[in-house]
């Protein structure tokens, strides 16, 4: 419940579905009696207005014209929501929209509460809880890979996919209760060969790498979903802040010869073939009595600590400096770089920690290509075993689906285990029940008020 709102009704509610101050303002109104209510405030007549039809007409209030509009109608079960439903297309600019949602609130309208009317498309059967999910991931996809793989669960990609593993376990569990319901004797010559044990064990284990394959790709998901945080470092001067705007392609970051130009950091989101990337330029590391310098220092290490992978800038002007040798920070995530190389080109036989560095010049853009290349591979190094880009499959979306498949996982081993020790099946058959439920619960066919409150409350408002 939130106020006195609650996700679980199916009352007239309305929301901005675009930002005002655009060139038009789109409002959407669902529920109960919606098109009669906004037909209260509306001219022409809406009432016995067709379902798919445009009606161009005026908002209406207190016997005043608020805005001219167009209505488009959509009827019960037929709109996004599954009930009647409206989107009303005012002018744009600040104050046409909101005038007309006054009128709209006045006629009956709620506030809708966020992702509320994604929320009554899945529980009036429109898309199940993959697809509702996916919605919301394509609102906030960062890069065009990362809205491809939404897209491909909106399309039904996990949710197939989940499906076809349930059937699986499915068909394990009834052949475990099949066998506590019958008798063997019952059961007699076609009992499955492995019915001391586990009937349908091996249909068990190929559900079980089907499941363990789907929790394995949520590493990859949340790297394309959430991004990863590089942090530029190095020395005062040695080109951090020219290395941040050549990937920015900006000129973000102050540029001068002066060491200790930069002192607070910047951040800046670019996408790395398609990888999500916060980019962050710090302050030069190095000693000094600057107070202000001193705190940038101490930021950059702070952001060292929190960063996925560390670009270490090294000044090909000055080569490797004692400053570079005392860096210790996560060499493990840290690709070195040897900068300036227009000017002063890397010695054949330089290494630095015994990796020999990615060499560029942040002032013409050249060996930048090769950058990205290091640091996509080392992306995926840390989150796959193989080093190659996974097809575009089914994946995971979400923490939700993931620790959900976990349990499922968790669940069909621990009944597998019971098997191999021939337990009894009245132990094995209720784990084999839970991960069927785990999995029903990825696609909302078991679930719970509380679970689905909270998940849609991440949603924006108005979808
Ligand atoms: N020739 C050449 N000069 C560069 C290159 N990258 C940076 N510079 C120059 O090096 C100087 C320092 O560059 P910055 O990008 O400000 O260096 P920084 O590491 O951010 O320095 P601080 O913020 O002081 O720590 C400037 O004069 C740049 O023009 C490069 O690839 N080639
Ligand atoms: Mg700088």
């Amino acid at each position: 419940m939130r106020g006195n709102n609650s996700y679980s009704d199916d009352s007239p509610i309305a929301a901005f579905a675009t930002t005002p101050g655009g060139a038009l303002t789109l409002i959407r109104c669902s529920g109960k009696g919606a098109i009669e209510i906004a037909g209260a405030v509306f001219s022409p007549p809406l009432a016995s207005a067709p379902a798919n039809t445009v009606i161009h007409g005026w908002i209406v209030s207190a016997n005043e014209k608020v805005d001219e509009v167009l209505v488009s109608v959509f009827r019960a079960p037929k709109s996004y929501t599954g009930e009647d439903s409206l989107d009303i297309s005012c002018h744009g600019g600040t104050t046409a929209g909101k005038a007309v949602m006054s009128a709209l609130k006045t006629a009956g309208f709620r506030d809708a509460l966020p992702g509320e009317f994604t929320f009554r498309a899945f529980m009036n059967g429109k898309l199940d809880l993959t697809k509702a999910e996916s919605v919301m991931e394509l609102v906030s996809a960062k890069t065009e890979i990362s809205r491809r793989r939404a897209v491909s669960r909106l399309s039904g990609s996990l949710k197939t996919e989940i499906g076809e593993i349930k059937k699986l376990l499915v068909q394990v569990l009834s052949g475990a209760e099949i066998y506590l319901d019958y008798s063997e004797d019952e059961i007699g010559a076609d009992a499955d060969e492995d019915a001391g044990r586990l009937p349908y064990r091996n249909i068990a284990l190929e559900a079980l790498l089907r499941l363990k394959k789907l929790s394995a790709s949520w590493q990859i998901e949340r790297v394309y979903q959430e991004g990863i945080t590089l942090v530029i470092a190095g020395c005062p001067n040695s080109g951090k802040s020219s290395l941040f705007n050549a990937m920015l392609k900006e000129d973000r970051s102050i540029v001068t010869e002066i060491p200790g130009t930069t002192r607070d950091w910047i951040e800046a989101w670019v996408s790395i073939e398609g990888i999500p990337v916060r980019l962050v330029d710090t302050a030069g590391l190095r000693e000094t009595g600057d107070s202000v310098e001193k705190i940038g220092v101490e930021r950059s290490r702070k952001l060292l600590e929190e960063s996925d992978i560390v670009l270490y800038l090294i000044d090909g002007t000055q080569g490797l400096t004692n400053d570079d040798k005392n860096f210790t920070a996560k060499n493990g995530r840290c690709i070195f770089v040897w900068n300036k190389n227009d000017i002063a080109p890397m010695p054949d036989s330089f290494n630095a920690e015994g990796k020999i560095p990615i060499c560029v010049s942040a002032k013409t853009g050249g060996g930048l290509d090769g950058l990205y290349t290091a640091i996509t591979s080392v992306i995926l190094q840390q989150v796959l075993s193989n080093n190659e880009h996974e097809e575009l499959s089914a994946g995971v979306g979400t923490v939700r689906q993931k620790n959900l498949v976990d349990d499922a996982i968790c669940a069909l081993e621990e009944s597998l285990a019971l098997a191999e020790r021939e337990e009894p099946l009245d132990l094995i058959a209720p784990l084999l029940r839970s991960a069927v439920n785990s999995l029903g619960e990825i696609t909302g066919e078991v679930s719970t008020a509380d679970v689905l409150e909270e998940m849609f409350s991440r949603f924006c408002v108005g979808k």
